[in-house]
């Protein structure tokens, strides 16, 4: 690796790029073949880097890819990335300009925000749009029929907007009780009635929906969780029918060891005191980088086993109870596998009492990504540089 592309801090997740393409593949294979996958890249790609997840999505066979925010649709523009991307999330109806320049396709639902929209694109400039239908969710869409039909006429009646799909999104695909998710299909299809014309694209499944409702396919999916390897829900665990492949992972190396005698005191507050002679360890992550306060009493892996963080967690350090004295540079795996030792996602997220989803997302942008295929190292994403 150049030297530019490296970090100088013993902390970093690795993101192995093989499990990603393998998830998405996992998944194609179990759809109809004119059945499209959109990547849900939002979010950094739920913090794993959106750049390097976008290419291997794609590799694998997403057609499409969905953010949150034209930003971050802009920056994987940037980046040099080609494919149809979809704004997920509401944008400002006086940056439309934006979204024909860089070829962003935008969600709409309201009629007023079409009429704004035209008052700020040129003659010559052409906007690709999804409509959002509000289905059960409560967060954005039209919510009935005639709705609909006054965006779609707005659509219609202007040749500058082009109307490529129409989706919704559903409140509990996850959840093995069916019947809100059904309701929520069904008012989809009605609401589909009121369309003049079909558009190209209509979607409404993430990885959950995607796994267990083939009659929910209609001709894309939304994938976000599942390309990452984890489960939408607990609850869906056993339900998926591929072994899914958790691509991210934490490591962090011992800075520092020392030998403590009975009733030293370890961190902030000297909330930890030793009751014996032991090894503690410390190493260079903390709250600002995502690992959170409440992780204090959370095991992590040295040397293939489990060991303890005791005392407060700092803002960029902890402290981990070692099995016996290990030198500086040893690994400490906090999310991922040593031995015959793994810390899920889940496991984490359990301690902290969220959604795996949470947790890739809040390890900060200060921890450098490290990116793995094939084993071999093929990017770096550090943090004064390539962020
Ligand atoms: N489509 C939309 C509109 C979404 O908001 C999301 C995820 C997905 C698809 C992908 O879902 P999946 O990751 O379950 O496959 N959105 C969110 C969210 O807003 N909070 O958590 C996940």
């Amino acid at each position: 690796m150049e030297e530019h592309g490296y970090f100088y801090r013993d902390t970093w997740a690795e993101i192995d790029l093989d499990c990603i393409a393998e998830n998405v593949i996992s998944v194609k294979k179990q759809l109809p073949q004119e059945v499209d996958i959109f990547a849900v890249v939002k979010a950094n790609a739920y913090g794993h880097g959106d750049v390097q997840v976008a290419k291997t999505a794609l590799a694998a066979g997403a057609v499409y890819l969905a953010v949150a925010f034209m930003d971050e649709a802009i920056a994987l523009r940037n980046k040099g990335i080609n494919a149809p991307i979809l704004v997920l999330g509401a944008t400002r109806p006086e940056d439309i300009r934006m979204a024909a320049r860089f070829s962003i396709t935008l969600t709409i639902f309201q009629k007023e925000w079409l009429e704004e929209a035209q008052k700020h694109l040129l003659t010559d400039e052409r906007v690709s749009l999804h409509i959002k239908v509000d289905t059960g969710m409560g967060r954005l869409g039209v919510r009935t029929s005639e709705e609909l039909k006054a965006v779609e006429q707005m659509i219609l009646g202007d040749d500058r907007f082009q109307l490529e799909g129409i989706y919704t999104h559903f409140a509990t695909a996850d959840e093995l009780d069916d019947s809100y998710f059904q309701e929520q299909l069904a008012l989809f299809e009605t609401i589909l009635g009121a369309l003049t014309k079909r558009p190209k694209y209509i979607h409404c499944s993430n990885s959950a929906a995607a796994i267990r409702f083939p009659k929910a396919y209609f001709n894309a999916v939304r994938l976000g969780i599942v390309m990452y390897g984890l489960t939408p829900s607990i609850e869906m665990e056993k339900e998926i029918p591929f072994p899914l492949k958790e691509a991210f992972s934490l490591q962090s190396r011992l800075v520092h060891v020392k030998k403590l005698q009975k009733g030293d005191k370890v961190s902030y507050g000297a909330t930890y005191e030793s009751d014996q002679e032991e090894w503690i360890g410390t190493i260079p992550i903390g709250y600002a980088d995502g690992w959170i306060r409440k992780l204090q009493g959370q095991e992590v892996l040295v040397g293939g086993k489990r060991s303890m963080i005791v005392g407060r967690i700092c803002m960029d350090q902890c402290m981990v109870r070692l099995p016996s004295y290990m030198p500086i540079g040893t690994t400490v795996t906090l999310i991922g596998r040593q031995e015959d030792q793994f810390i899920s996602v889940n496991e984490i997220a359990d301690k902290l009492d969220t959604i795996n989803y949470e947790v890739p997302c809040i390890i900060a942008n200060r921890v450098p990504r490290l990116y793995k295929k094939g084993g071999k190292i093929v990017d770096i994403k550090n943090y004064h540089l390539n962020n």
